[in-house]
């Protein structure tokens, strides 16, 4: 018995939007690329564990597109090795809600290839296997012990379809909701295949001698992510053989970063952005695929501001799209200089009645702490000593009453 175990194909998907076209077609071509090779392996059963589609920039054309390839896989499956596999999906969280499930779209009433599973029914079993499929919770562990775990008796090859992370097998991010390898083991099943986790993860051996294989995503998610994607084949025996298939990028989708031990001027930041684009053309060159990168400039700047760095970008076909994020870089100080010209400022604040005495002698307090006290770096207080200033603020304005007020 052959098994095929994919998710995050995340058909739809694009993110970010001056690039979307490019990525809906690079992650189509994933899809379509891990079907031709579905087909070449002749598999039993499919696994699809969640994050089908993309819901949020799902396009039309791309619904009937992934119907047309999942039955494309069916049928080549059965002309070239006589047998009809089943694929089986659960619903990830990029899939959409119970009310706006895009999985509902290639449901087809003649297509009995297909099991999508839903919240009524969590299980699938034939005369081989038996699978409980979890579709994506918040908090899978919860459901995991109170929905899942009940329905794993069966008979046959026990197997877990679940989206959501696994502790000391995932990287789990902080504050995420993830089930134990312990807890897995407990409901005693012979695979569980996971989805939602972004990288792939070698097969690890559960404590009850089952198997936990996370496949990852099929192609870059984002920016952050980093390449190496594709799926597993299991010839499933006493001792299970994982073979990891990799598909083959559309594009090249790289994202770099850039800092400085100190604060640096505009020019330097555009230098190093155009050695970046210039050694990242080199290697679109080198695999002939055209491809888009981010650059994140992330030290400080010492004068002026991000818009000063002037952006030198090559024209180059191979070259679809390069985005420099200056999102964290941290400007130079502005320090406030003492007003020279000699304001009074209970005059200039006349407006305000007698409270404009108050502001001016607010006006001296402040300006001879920040001549004693005001760090030489910012020019500011510090959040403690600002503290009776406002204090003291806030208590005149409360023993005012203003025009506002007083009407
Ligand atoms: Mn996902």
């Amino acid at each position: 018995m052959k098994f095929a175990v994919i998710a995050d194909t995340h058909i739809g998907r694009g993110i970010p939007l001056a690039i979307a076209e490019y990525r809906r077609e690079a992650i189509s071509k994933a899809f379509s690329g891990a079907v031709d090779k579905i087909i070449k392996e002749g598999v039993d059963y499919v696994f699809h564990c969640g994050d089908l589609f993309e819901r949020r920039t799902l396009r039309p054309y791309l619904v009937q597109y992934t119907h047309d390839e999942l039955y494309r896989l069916v049928r080549e499956t059965k002309r070239i090795h006589g047998k009809t596999p089943k694929i089986l999906i659960i619903r990830g969280n990029h899939d959409g809600r119970q009310g706006s499930d895009t999985l509902n779209y290639i449901k087809h009433p003649l297509a009995d290839y297909l099991h999508i599973f839903d919240e009524e029914n969590i299980t699938y079993s034939d005369e081989r296997i038996h699978v409980v499929g979890l579709n994506y919770y918040d908090e899978t562990e919860k459901a995991y012990m109170q929905v899942a775990k009940p329905s794993m008796n069966g008979s046959g090859v026990k197997i877990l379809m679940l989206h959501g992370f696994i502790q000391a097998y995932n990287q789990v991010p902080p504050y995420s909701s993830s089930i134990t390898l312990d807890q897995l083991a407990e409901s005693n099943p012979d695979y569980v295949f996971t989805g939602h986790y972004h990288r792939r993860c070698a097969p690890q051996k559960l404590p009850n001698g089952g198997w936990v294989v996370t496949p990852g995503s099929t192609e870059m998610y984002d920016f952050a992510e980093t390449p190496g994607k594709g799926f597993y084949i299991i010839e499933h025996n006493n001792k299970p053989e994982f073979t990891w298939v990799e598909l083959e990028p559309m594009h090249i989708m790289k994202q770099s970063v850039v800092t400085s031990e100190r604060r640096r001027p505009p020019e330097w930041y555009a230098e190093k952005v155009k050695s970046e684009v210039e050694g990242f053309l080199k290697k679109l060159r080198e695999s002939g695929k055209p491809g888009y990168i981010r650059i994140k400039l992330e030290g400080d700047l010492s004068e002026g501001f991000p818009s000063d760095i002037i952006l030198d970008i090559p024209e180059d076909p191979l070259l679809l799209w390069v985005d420099v994020d200056t999102m964290k870089m941290e400007l130079p100080a502005l320090t406030i200089r003492p007003q020279k010209d000699h304001i009074d400022v209970k005059d200039y604040f006349s407006g305000f009645g007698e409270f404009a005495e108050d502001i001016r002698e607010m006006h001296v307090m402040v300006a001879d702490a920040l001549e004693e006290d005001a760090s030489s770096s910012t020019g500011l207080l510090k959040p403690t000593q600002r503290v009776p200033y406002i204090n003291e603020w806030v208590k005149r304005f409360e023993n005012r009453i203003f025009r506002e007020a007083e009407e």
